[in-house]
């Protein structure tokens, strides 16, 4: 269900009891760890306890929480009790902002139900199950990679598992309203239009739609399947943007629930090589951010780590984020939005993904669904991006054209991307040929000129070419330096030093200001992030080190070099 904060919920965020179970041995019917046996008889005993184990707390990862779990990559069994009052005609919901990586939930011994996939939210319905007075919640976590998971075996960040994001129990009448969308209309900027989907028996309604401080309402019916769609004209709603982030308070009613939420209004599109904000050209300025606090080396979670990581892209001068490589939690887009910045919300489909794998296609289409049903009421997010760093093959090129083709039906509205490394470079040029590109709305291109790849000439003298009359994104460039390093002679990569990094973003910057269809940059990366792949014994200590700040959050110098372009850049055609 959508809009999960504006519902009626008690929140089962805290200590939950927790066992550690490495070789993921309590599913079997010997252990069976969800029964949550106790000893009755004199010579009865089982090897383990809810009763006496340690906690955990959620919403976070397990490996920040205890040292013996620093690399942990296996199962944690979580326990948590609330008591219930049943009412007549009430439903109840357990909801899980995201349970990295697979979640088997049981309630009172007996399963409910599993959710594969680290980065979307998901809830089972608890009515039958639930009894009166003292209920039990299992949940057995498992944060192996995964060879067909999303992402795969492999990628530079590091594997946070656990409950990482809010639990809440979600009581509804007993027809709810489920799923809604309201936005301007993409092509009539002067009509609101949308959907409503109400979930329960009395599924055909009359449905209001009102905002009260613009004196607008409009009325009408559910069908048969309880959905229905609507229109009315936008005068009167001021556009949001990120010079102007105003959200109106939307109502929706119907006879058997209400449910309120903030909604602002404005138009994305693409025309030729500009992009479009309310009918104006506009440069994204962005910067790449992992959902990560580095100084706690730990996931993010909460509307103050929120604060924290977006604080830091405003004072760098963004209007922009790029939110890698999987949806981030929930506060980070609303806070996004109250704070006017547009966001690039991405899917984990990331570099060596097993697109050759069966049973992919269907993890990847649900994981785009509740990517979007989450979310598409957010009207910061102008980008779907479906992936990152994927090679041209028959089974990649097929799985992603149809996974554009599900999200275009899903989500009409907004701008979809896939971010590309592959381009060509001969002589002074280089090509942006990925076929890929015709399907999609921008294009993202990763380049790391001056730090994996050589400069194939100076800066200041490359051509980029594109055959796609599209606008460009710089999704990624960079390079590693460990803050306050001078080692050596600056003028090698393998130095770390500030000065080769402050250099390379100033060359960059040289190459990107002569591209005449780049449309947006989001330097890699915000802040240095871990990454159990980096092991330079001396700079990395397991940390990426291509971060405008420090692990500390201090400023290096290409922080500086950013900011100042920030600063300075227009439109060449403004
Ligand atoms: C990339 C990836 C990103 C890595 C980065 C790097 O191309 O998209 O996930 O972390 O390069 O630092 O190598």
């Amino acid at each position: 269900m959508t809009n999960i904060y504006g519902r009626h919920i008690t929140s089962l965020n805290g200590k939950w009891k927790s066992i550690i179970d490495p070789f993921d041995a309590g599913s079997g019917d010997w252990r069976a760890y969800y029964k949550d046996r106790k000893a009755t008889s004199k010579n009865d005993f089982y090897e383990y306890s809810f009763d006496d184990a340690a906690t955990l707390n959620v919403p976070g990862d397990f490996n920040s929480q205890r040292p013996e779990l620093t690399y942990f990559e296996s199962s944690v069994w979580y326990k948590k009790t609330f008591t219930y009052k049943k009412k007549p005609g009430k439903r109840l919901f357990i909801h899980f902002g995201s349970v990295n990586y697979r979640a088997t939930i049981y309630i009172n011994g007996n399963k409910l139900g599993e959710h594969e996939g680290g980065f979307t939210a998901f809830q089972f319905e608890l009515s039958d199950w639930v009894k009166e007075g003292t209920n039990s919640i299992i949940v057995k976590v498992n944060s192996a990679r995964l060879k067909n998971g999303i992402p795969g075996l492999g990628f530079d960040w590091f594997n946070y598992g656990g409950i990482t994001r809010d639990v809440s129990l979600v009581e509804t009448n007993e027809t709810f309203i489920e799923d809604y969308s309201i936005q301007l209309l993409k092509n009539e900027p002067g009509t609101v239009s949308g959907y409503v989907k109400l979930n329960g028996s009395k599924d055909a309604q009359k449905i209001i739609i009102s905002i009260p401080s613009r004196n607008i309402a409009t009325s009408f019916e559910t069908n048969e399947r309880g959905e229905g769609v609507f229109q009315f004209p936008s005068g009167g709603l001021d556009r949001w943007s990120p010079e102007h982030p105003i959200t109106y308070p939307v109502r929706i009613y119907c006879e058997t629930d209400s449910i309120k939420e903030s909604i602002g209004f404005r138009t994305i599109e693409v025309k030729g090589t500009d992009i479009l904000l309310n009918g104006k050209k506009m440069f994204l300025k962005g910067v790449n951010i992992h959902e990560e606090i580095p100084q706690r080396k730990s996931r993010a979670y909460s509307e103050a780590d929120a604060r924290q990581l977006l604080g830091w892209a405003k004072e760098l001068g963004c209007n922009f984020v790029r939110l890698v490589h999987y949806p981030h939690n929930e506060h980070m887009v609303r806070l996004a939005e109250k704070m006017g910045i547009l966001v690039w919300e991405e899917l984990p489909l990331y570099q060596g993904i097993e697109f050759a794998d069966s049973s992919l296609p269907l993890k990847m289409e649900r994981m785009m669904q509740e990517m979007i049903r989450r979310d598409r009421n957010r009207c910061n997010i102008i980008i779907w991006s479906l992936s990152n760093e994927t090679w041209p093959s028959k089974e990649r090129n097929e799985s992603l054209t149809d996974l554009i083709h599900k999200t275009r039906l899903t989500d009409s509205t907004r701008l979809i991307a896939s971010a590309f490394a592959n381009v060509r470079a001969s002589n002074d040029s280089i090509y942006i040929e990925d076929k890929l590109n015709v399907l999609l709305d921008v294009i993202a291109i990763n380049e790391y000129y001056g730090w994996y790849a050589h400069w194939p000439k100076a800066p200041g003298r490359l051509k980029w070419v594109s055959t796609f009359n599209k606008p460009l994104i710089m999704t990624e460039f960079g390079g590693e330096a460990l803050f306050n390093n001078s080692d050596g002679k600056n003028n090698t990569a393998s130095s770390w030093s500030e000065i080769f990094q402050e250099q390379l973003y100033k060359d960059q910057f040289k190459m990107l200001t002569s591209i005449p269809f780049l449309r947006g940059t989001c330097p890699w990366i915000l802040a240095d992030f871990r990454s159990p792949v980096r092991n330079q014994p001396k700079y990395q200590q397991g940390w990426n080190r291509k971060g405008l700040l420090s692990d500390k959050g201090e400023k290096k110098k290409a922080w500086f070099v950013v900011k100042e372009y920030y600063n300075k850049v227009r439109l060449s055609n403004d």
